[in-house]
């Protein structure tokens, strides 16, 4: 046998609409309506807000631990947009933004951070899952609930986004895998955050990129830029028309970055260099947006001002219902995870509740 070049049968794209100075293609402008385009904005706005205001009440010892997501807006709220409300969204842990827009509300979110029950209460009305905490534990079921629409029958889709961390754990292989040889209706969104708490991406995989592990499986995979929404929007939207007619899942990478914090646990300044950041500073998704915008005669200095304050009283608002909300019986932390509390738990919860009542707590 001679040697010959394997046909992969398909090719990778690389897609890029606005470039890093919000300067737009207009060959590849979705030409969304202003009003379109203005919701988007303000969402970005009101999650940078919220990111901002949480990242500060954990600091002042009035949230709990906390993983931030500045600098991944534009991922977020590009993706979500796509869903039907009747579609399926099964988050990561860092997709408050994209949780928003979904009808999770500041107070809800801020809740569920600081580690009260009934912030995991979900939207009316809504299809989707609180996010997983286990990296990647997610990815295996949300290809069950695709499969799940298949045999029912709707044209209903799932959309699951997740980190580049998470693509090492088996779980993703299994279900990429397995919704590529059933053409399940689902969406595999990577925010390539380029590290996993200290583990820059060049560590993750050997592969050139996540996009490129589509291949693999056989399934469409594409790279977009993951700081700019309008790259984002288009290419989730394709995903989802061709998860809806059919024609099975889709592996996208975003390439974005984690500006802050892994979590409020963690000091991100002993694994990576300043200037890092500052390149990445300069790629801001609201930023590039926000020139977008103006170009087009659709924002400008007053609007930039009114919405963000007007985003920031809506985190106001929701910090101080968050407040209010707050159960203060700090013994419910035994509570809904176990019918009925194993042995030794119910020893740690004795010596937790004498040490409450010494307390007087
Ligand atoms: C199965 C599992 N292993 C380890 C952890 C601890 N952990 C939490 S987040 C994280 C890194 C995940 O990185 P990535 O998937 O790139 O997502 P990012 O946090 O960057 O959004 C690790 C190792 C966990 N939560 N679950």
């Amino acid at each position: 046998m001679p040697r010959t070049e394997l046909d992969y049968g398909q090719r990778l794209e690389h897609l890029s609409i606005l470039d890093e100075r919000g300067a737009v293609d207009d060959a590849l402008d979705p030409g969304f309506a202003n009003d379109e385009l203005l919701r988007l904005y303000r969402a970005m706005v009101l999650t940078r807000q919220l990111d901002i205001r949480m990242l500060r009440m954990q600091r002042q010892g009035q949230m709990g631990t906390f993983a931030p997501g500045r600098g991944q807006e534009a991922t977020q709220i590009g993706s979500i947009r796509a869903l039907r409300k009747s579609d399926w969204y099964w988050p990561s842990y860092r997709s408050f933004g994209a949780q928003m827009w979904r009808g999770w509300t500041v107070e809800g979110l801020m809740l569920l951070w600081d580690g009260y029950f009934a912030g995991f209460e979900i939207p009316e009305g809504t299809n989707e899952l609180p996010f997983s905490i286990i990296v990647g534990g997610h990815i295996a079921p949300a290809t069950g609930i695709a499969m799940a629409c298949r045999y029912e029958g709707t044209d209903e889709v799932v959309l699951t986004n997740f980190g580049d961390g998470a693509t090492s754990q088996g779980d993703f292989a299994e279900a990429v895998n397995f919704a590529g040889v059933y053409k399940s209706p689902i969406v595999y969104l990577c925010e390539n955050n380029q590290w996993a708490i200290s583990t820059p991406f060049e560590k993750q995989t050997a592969s050139k990129s996540i996009a490129h592990r589509a291949l693999g499986f056989g399934v469409e995979g594409i790279q977009v830029d993951g700081n700019d929404i309008l790259a984002v929007s288009v290419a989730v939207e394709e995903a989802v028309a061709r998860a809806r007619a059919g024609e099975g899942p889709t592996v996208i990478e975003a390439l974005t970055y984690r500006m802050d914090v892994h979590t409020t646990a963690d000091d991100p300044t002993v694994y990576r260099k300043d200037d890092e950041v500052e390149r990445w500073e300069a790629k801001d998704p609201i930023i590039r947006f926000e020139k977008y915008l103006r170009d087009r005669g659709a924002l400008d200095d007053a609007a930039i001002e009114a919405i963000e304050s007007e985003e920031r009283a809506r985190v106001d608002a929701g910090r101080k219902l968050f407040d209010e909300l707050k159960q203060k019986d700090y013994r419910e932390v035994f509570d809904y995870v176990y019918a009925t509390l194993p042995p030794e738990l119910q020893e740690q919860r004795a010596d937790y509740f004498a040490k409450l009542d010494r307390a007087g707590l």
